[in-house]
């Protein structure tokens, strides 16, 4: 069992992909914990203002320490459990397959998800959050990215899909992308299935996948190749 709080100025966007399949099967079945938390909802402003003018100057906005603490500390006391904080954000450490195994062996993570051009830095100073980037660009705000950690993590729980063997297989785990798959027809449209898959020779498909992934790789991402040594 994981629980995982979000603290997010847009809680809705998380409700459709939180009712699909994977996701909400482990939320039925007990595996998922989920609490959005509205950071709108602790400030102390009659407009409800979250954000403001950068001091220095310089474009957008910033988010202010006061909601997001008041909020954090809100969230902290719902479930005994201290778990991970971790600031969505741009400037983080690029979040992986190895993250999301670390991250799935938590007992609870509390993700915050910031809109605007980014946090008051005493927010992460003083929350002693790591900060993770799920890649290099820009989105308007942490909450598809919270979300992406979500479904990387949440699929990790055991017992999490329906076969246990897949999460093991695939892309990444083994530092390589994944063979090409078939299923039937045999021949769809002219194009055949690589005999060796019909063979029934199981070293010899086991091999013929290993050299795809291999290729696969070498085109398509040859810096995975290096970090693998
Ligand atoms: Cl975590 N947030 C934002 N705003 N943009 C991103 C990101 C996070 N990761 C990659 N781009």
């Amino acid at each position: 069992m994981i629980r995982i709080d979000v603290l997010t100025l847009f809680p809705h966007v998380f409700d459709s992909p939180l009712s699909c399949s994977i996701l909400k099967r482990a939320r039925d079945n007990g595996l998922l914990e989920i609490a959005l938390t509205d950071v709108r909802d602790f400030s102390t402003d009659n407009y409800r203002k979250v954000d403001d003018k950068p001091y220095g100057g310089g474009p957008g906005m910033v988010m202010m320490p006061g909601p997001v603490f008041d909020c954090y500390e809100h969230v902290r006391q719902l479930s005994p459990e201290k778990g991970r904080t971790i600031l969505l954000s741009p400037q983080g450490q690029k979040f992986d397959q190895a993250k999301a195994v670390e991250l799935s062996r938590e007992k609870r993570l509390i993700l915050i998800a910031g809109k605007y051009e980014g946090f008051d830095e005493r927010i992460r100073t003083g929350l002693g959050a790591e900060q993770i980037s799920i890649g290099d660009y820009v989105l308007n705000g942490g909450e598809l990215a919270a979300m992406v950690i979500i479904d990387a993590v949440v699929r990790l729980l055991p017992g999490a899909l329906g076969d246990e063997d897949s999460a093991k297989n695939d892309s990444f785990s083994e530092g390589l992308l994944e063979y090409p798959q078939y299923t039937r027809p045999e021949v769809f449209r002219g194009m055949k299935v690589p005999e060796i898959l019909l063979s029934g020779d199981h070293a010899k498909i086991a091999e013929w996948r290993k050299q795809q992934s291999l290729e696969r790789t070498k085109n398509n991402r040859p810096d995975l190749l290096r970090k693998r040594g």
